[in-house]
């Protein structure tokens, strides 16, 4: 009887273990449970004249923030200027052009904005709520021309969808008054109609796309070579060829400018 069991088990255990060879030469499974990144290069519209980085990371339904802009405007009404900070969901996942500039003023408001990168899923604040109904909470909001923001919080599952579906657009708020045209000047907030126009208009923007483990943007692999068939070859080459791709791209960048 014994014996009979385990040549039963054997039998068994042996499509499994073949099975298991296959898996080990998948670059993307060993990786699930090291985290999602994802990041954006945030550009300034209408004008803003600021810059910034941000970088999403998501472990489970924890996500950790770590956003940096600069340039942007320094007060407002004699205090640091509030810029609210959200990531939008639930449309196009693209920041707008001025052509989304439906009433002529010369500034792309939030709402405007909002058949380009959607409403609020999350906002961004520094202490509290962390969900749409934080959005226009200028306490909560990091304040002054620059800032260097880092949080951990639990992510709600319609951010996390959108990151997921690639829908997810980090937009700072908040204008320098002075900027406006003089008809945007007189306008206020469609947000917070106690605000000026220019505290909550977007002020930079940034579509958030997912970064392999290793910090390789999607995409480098697309255009065939050998060096992208090296990336797939072997599950543990994956980071490393996938750096050394990213820099030999980079060289040839700034070689080619
Ligand atoms: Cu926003």
């Amino acid at each position: 009887m014994e014996g009979h069991t385990v040549r039963k088990s054997l039998r068994t255990l042996i499509p499994l273990a073949a099975a298991a060879i296959p898996l080990a030469l998948l670059p993307t499974a060993a990786h699930a449970d090291s985290g999602t990144s994802y990041q954006t290069t945030l550009n300034p519209i209408n004008g803003s004249g600021g810059s910034g980085m941000a970088t999403v990371t998501v472990n489970g339904d924890q996500a950790t923030v770590d956003l940096n802009y600069t340039g942007l405007a320094t007060t407002f009404g004699g205090n640091p200027y509030p810029h609210v900070q959200h990531i939008h969901i639930g449309a196009d996942g693209v920041c707008p052009t001025m052509g989304a500039d439906k009433n002529g003023d010369g500034i792309v408001d939030t709402v405007e904005g909002q058949p380009s990168y959607g409403g609020i899923g999350t906002t961004l604040s520094t202490k509290g709520d962390t969900g749409p109904s934080a959005g226009t909470n200028i306490k909560v909001a990091p304040a002054g021309g620059s800032a260097d923001y880092h949080r951990t919080f639990t992510l709600n599952s319609d951010t996390m969808n959108a990151l997921q579906s690639g829908t997810g657009v980090i937009v700072v708020h908040g204008l320098d008054p002075s900027t406006l045209s003089k008809k945007a000047q007189n306008e206020k907030s469609n947000l917070v109609p106690s605000l000026p126009l220019a505290a909550t208009a977007p002020a930079l923007c940034g579509s958030l796309s997912s970064m392999p483990t290793g910090g390789v943007a999607t995409g480098y692999g697309s255009t065939g070579g050998v060096e992208d068939l090296g990336l797939f070859a072997v599950g543990g080459g994956l980071a490393a060829g996938g750096a050394a791709l990213f820099a030999s791209r980079k060289r040839a960048a700034s070689k080619a400018s």
